[in-house]
């Protein structure tokens, strides 16, 4: 570990930009589920690629929209945790960097980090599914709900069509400008830090390749193995809150 942290040192010390690049396992100690772990209650017959998809909520929209009414509020329930914390003491102390994540709660933001690029949107941005309207929901927390259940999605209050989750689903498009400034950093960093992803999902998945490809040194934090491991010079079988506060300590050590 020590000759690790040595060498993200080093590179962290003379970074001129870095990106960190997170996934589903960045939130698993804030008490959120990664993407793959079984789904619970309701939704444990499915896969979440089958429900994460327009066609599902076409199909069943209270079946998707209580799922993700679900994880939006367990989101509001749950802290960043230190790892969280040390992204943003990062971003104050490197030369410049940019935070992208797969994600779609906003435990970066609440931990203090500025800029955050959500490829895959976000669990507090609703909008309505015909005419694109932001819709504003509650933020208050009203307890468990018993296992999940299912919810009829609210109506738009500009044209009555159901008002959807807003994220990206799959066989949707990335926002084309978020992707784009994604892309741009992938192609201009020097360092690049992948915590908790699997490396399944595409485009993003393209991404630290893209990178790798520029000329940048990848480092990976994941407890468990992945298809991009090969891309990696530095691969760290730890977890993010473990990690992450150790590597922020690096920056206040003296030189
Ligand atoms: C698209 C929002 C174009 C919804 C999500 C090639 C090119 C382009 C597309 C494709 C392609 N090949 C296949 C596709 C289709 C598809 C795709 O990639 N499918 C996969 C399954 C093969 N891609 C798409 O559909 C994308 N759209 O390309 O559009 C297009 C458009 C129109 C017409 C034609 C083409 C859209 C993809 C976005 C889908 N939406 N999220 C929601 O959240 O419900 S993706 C979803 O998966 C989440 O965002 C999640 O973040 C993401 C990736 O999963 P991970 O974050 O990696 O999470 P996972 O659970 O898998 O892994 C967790 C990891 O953490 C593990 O490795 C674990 O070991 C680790 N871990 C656990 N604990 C810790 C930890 N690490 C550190 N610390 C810990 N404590
Ligand atoms: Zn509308």
């Amino acid at each position: 570990m020590r000759t690790f942290l040595d060498s993200v040192r080093d590179t962290l010390g003379k970074a001129r930009h870095v990106v960190v690049f997170t996934g589903a396992g960045m939130s698993a100690e804030s008490g959120i589920p990664t993407f793959r772990d079984a789904l619970t209650g309701l939704w444990s017959q499915y896969e979440a690629e089958r429900l994460a998809t327009p066609e599902a909520f076409r199909r069943d929209p209270a079946l998707v929209w209580g799922w993700y009414e679900w994880r939006r509020l367990r989101a509001l329930q749950a802290q960043p945790h230190e790892g969280h914390v040390a992204l943003a003491a990062i971003e104050r102390h490197v030369g410049r960097m940019t935070l992208i994540t797969q994600n779609v709660d906003d435990l970066h933001e609440r931990a203090g980090s500025r800029e955050v690029l959500h490829l895959h949107g976000s669990l507090h941005a609703p909008r309505c599914s015909r005419c694109g309207q932001a819709h504003a929901l509650s933020t208050v927390w009203p307890g468990e709900p018993e296992g999940g259940r299912r919810l009829a999605p609210p109506a738009c209050v500009a044209c009555a069509a159901p008002v959807r989750p807003g994220v990206v689903w799959f066989g949707e498009s990335l926002p084309a400008d978020v992707l784009q400034r994604a892309a741009a950093a992938a192609d201009d960093c020097d360092l690049w830090i992948t915590v908790g992803t699997s490396g399944l999902v595409y485009p993003a998945a393209e991404l630290p390749q893209r990178a790798a490809r520029a000329g940048a040194q990848l480092v990976q934090i994941n407890p468990q193995a992945t298809p991009l491991d090969d891309w990696y010079a530095h691969r760290l079988r730890s977890s993010a809150a473990t990690v992450l506060p150790q590597i922020a300590a690096l920056l206040h050590e003296p030189g």
